[in-house]
């Protein structure tokens, strides 16, 4: 554990005694946490996935076998396992088979490829990667097979559902070959509360994805403050209809709070009304969580379809900014209370509260979630705006990290000498101290909730042999708020179109959400006056043409 420590920047020591003593860090891992919960809740049902109902008993034995078996495997404490999994139950006895062991999850997305998941792996050094078989027309073993191959480190592939014909291992059998070993009262104590429990995905604004370090008590504390404002008890049915494994969906309250709750998580396997809404009837949901483009397309859902959503009592929408016109329709139409959610998986979470004033929730993102959040808002030099101004928001607090895995040159950029995690959001607080995002300054492009950074993109156009320079830049866009568009210098004499850019990102493996929407060739990029390519310029450029009658 101490070079996992080297490579995770923590809290200084008097800050976190300080977390501890003001009991916000309860001393608890997430194995005690399942164990504590398996003995109280038995067997009401935990997680309910397609024809799967777990019960707390089953998913802690699951887990406890699953766990041996890694164990078997030669999978080891502060080891690192790439989890790629789709909104299936798997999900939790894997997570809770590693938190067990002390291994750490690296979180991807269902819709990571080649590109992201070898980084993944390499980078994290991972020992195995565990994916489901096939999801929405998609192998992925065949991709597994190819990061195998790519990653020598990389020694175990374990897939929910058909392992396949490449030797790859089932889920279910290494769980269900496992001994008794996990009944025995002992159980080597590798974990404690104030190790790193998992590594979660940052959205990103550089050409490689930053690995996020979470521990168990920062973790677990963000999950008690989150249910205690977003009213989860026992009786909550929290349904996913986001990919679990993003920080919204596990942690605000998401599906971790409700398990520690006690209450009941329902994993939908698409979002889409089709499959939602019949399963928020059938299993009397009262809560989930969307990003906006999402609750746009719920909303002109339910009015032409009036379903039976009569059990949800609270709407989370966040991941990206949710617009007012379209906050004031979410009560009326769907029946529900709205909840905006500005959250970001380095820690800070905003929540509007559910006894706000209607003007509040429709027109703010909320406000942190402990009175232990510190938050300053600043401008370029790092001094304090005046109150109500807008500024780049920092914060740092009891579940904020204070630096990424292994990034120690980044961190120096992206944390104040102080321990303020620079946000990259532009954003104003209102004299109640409710924050509005207003924009941002890091160089991203939020697709929807999708981040995409701009550096990682424009790094695999520069690759392509007849690409001189790329910019990627945020355009509007209706639906999911942005999209991207790379504006192309090329190389003299040569010629790419659009259509071969986008397959040849797609040939590198690059997922479908990072390749650009729109592609626009020109001779120079403009300039900032310190001459620097002025993306301020490109994006006015863009909405100059994009509003040009054609
Ligand atoms: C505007 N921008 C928002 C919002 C996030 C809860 C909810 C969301 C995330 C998340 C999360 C926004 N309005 N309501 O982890 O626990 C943008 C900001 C932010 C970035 C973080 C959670 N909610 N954003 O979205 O790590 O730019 O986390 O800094 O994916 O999303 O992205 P991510």
């Amino acid at each position: 554990y101490a070079q996992l420590m080297k490579d995770c920047p923590t809290w200084p020591s008097d800050k976190a005694a300080e977390y501890c003593s003001a009991g916000l860090w309860e001393g608890l891992t997430f194995s005690d946490m399942l164990a504590d919960r398996a003995a109280r809740y038995s067997e009401k049902t935990a997680v309910i996935s397609g024809e799967n109902r777990l019960s707390y008993a089953a998913l802690y034995d699951q887990a406890g076998r699953l766990a041996e078996g890694f164990l078997q495997l030669g999978v080891k404490p502060t080891d690192r396992v790439v989890v790629q999994m789709t909104n299936r139950y798997e999900f939790f006895t894997v997570i809770f088979a590693l938190f067990r062991i002390g291994a750490l999850p690296v979180f991807a997305l269902p819709l990571h490829r080649l590109s992201e998941i070898r980084y993944l792996c390499e980078f994290s050094e991972a020992k195995a990667y565990v994916i489901p078989d096939t999801e929405a027309g998609f192998d992925y073993r065949g991709l597994a097979a190819q990061v195998k191959e790519q990653v020598p480190t990389l020694r175990h592939v374990l897939v929910a559902g058909e392992p396949g014909a490449f030797p790859f291992l089932s889920l279910e059998k290494l769980m269900k070959q496992a001994g008794k070993r996990h009944e025995e009262p002992y159980w080597p104590s590798y974990v404690e509360s104030g190790h790193v429990a998992f590594l979660q995905l940052s959205g990103g604004s550089t050409g490689l994805p930053k690995l996020i370090p979470r521990t168990h008590d920062d973790y677990m504390y963000s999950l008690r403050r989150s249910n205690e404002i977003c009213g989860i008890t026992e009786q909550s049915v929290y349904m996913a209809a986001l990919p679990v494994a993003h920080n919204f969906p596990l942690s605000s309250p998401g599906v971790l709070g409700t398990l520690y709750a006690g209450g009941t998580v329902v994993l939908a396997p698409r979002p889409s009304p089709d499959d939602a809404f019949p399963l928020v009837a059938k299993e009397r949901v009262s809560i989930t969580a969307l990003v906006p483009p999402l609750a746009l397309v719920w909303l002109e859902a339910a009015v032409q379809r009036r379903p039976d959503l009569s059990s949800l009592q609270v709407l989370q929408v966040g991941g990206a900014k949710f617009s007012a016109e379209a906050a004031s329709r979410v009560q009326r139409v769907l029946g529900c209370r709205l909840q905006q959610v500005y959250g970001m998986a380095e820690g800070l979470v905003n929540y509007t509260r559910l006894d706000d004033a209607n003007d509040i929730v429709v027109n703010t993102q909320g406000r942190p979630m402990s009175d232990w959040d510190e938050i300053r808002v600043v401008d370029e030099d790092d001094a304090q705006v005046a109150p109500g101004e807008v500024g780049e928001l920092l914060t740092r607090g009891p579940y904020t990290i204070r630096g990424y895995y292994k990034a120690e040159a980044h961190n120096a950029k992206a944390f104040t000498a102080d321990g303020y995690y620079r946000t990259g959001d532009l954003v104003k607080v209102s004299e109640q101290g409710y924050l509005v995002v207003d924009g941002r300054v890091k160089d991203q492009i939020n697709r929807g909730g999708d981040k995409i950074a701009a550096e990682e993109v424009e790094n695999h156009l520069l690759a392509h042999p007849a690409v001189f320079d790329a910019s990627l830049v945020a355009m509007p866009d209706a639906l999911l708020g942005e999209r991207a568009c790379a504006f192309i210098i090329l190389r003299e004499g040569l010629v790419a179109t659009g259509a071969d850019l986008k397959a040849y990102l797609r040939g590198r493996g690059l997922s479908a959400y990072k390749i650009p929407d729109r592609f626009e060739f020109t001779d120079a990029f403009p300039q900032t006056n310190v001459g620097k390519v002025s993306k301020k310029a490109l994006r006015e450029s863009l909405q100059a043409q994009m509003s040009a009658p054609t």
